[in-house]
């Protein structure tokens, strides 16, 4: 099992779109260990993107990442962070497939929906970044055998 970091961005939370989102998710099959409604601080936006320091969206990706609360999240499953990417879709919505979070809800790339970890390595990191472990819930469901072989 896997787990990857998801975050409903401003948009899509200001949109009402959490439930439709997290619908989503639950119904694809990974379970959701984790979850809570924050605004983000300046320095939380920052260490995220950190990568991203030397792109000419940096200012404006911290900007809109801090501008009204967001819906973080860690969900559990078989190859988790490729799946959730898969479902999310391309960065740019106006390329997304349709049936995508993305290619469905979107529209232009600064307002693109939702977050996704892009490799295990990132899931960890980002994890620990947003989460504590008292936040994050172990349990067993009983769909398990009717998901996975
Ligand atoms: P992703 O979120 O699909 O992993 P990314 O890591 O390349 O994409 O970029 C992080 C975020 O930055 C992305 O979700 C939206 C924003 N972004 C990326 N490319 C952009 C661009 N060309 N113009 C404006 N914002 C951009
Ligand atoms: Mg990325």
């Amino acid at each position: 099992m896997e787990r990857t970091f998801l975050m409903i961005k401003p948009d899509a939370v200001q949109r009402n779109l959490i439930g439709e989102i997290i619908s989503r998710i639950e119904r694809k099959g990974l379970k959701l260990v984790g979850g809570k409604l924050m605004t983000v601080d300046k320095s939380l936006a920052e260490t995220h993107y950190a990568e991203h320091v030397d792109k000419p969206f940096y200012n404006n990706l911290v900007s809109f990442i801090t501008s009204a609360p967001v819906f973080a999240m860690v969900v559990e499953g078989e190859d988790a962070v490729h799946v959730a990417r898969h479902i999310i879709g391309s960065t740019n919505p106006s390329e997304a497939t349709p049936g995508t979070i993305r290619g469905d809800l979107g529209l232009t790339v600064g307002r693109n929906i939702i977050h996704g970890s892009d490799s295990v390595e990132a899931a960890t990191k980002e994890i620990n970044l947003w989460f504590n472990t008292d936040e994050l819930s172990d349990y067993e469901q009983p769909r398990n055998p009717w998901l996975y072989e």
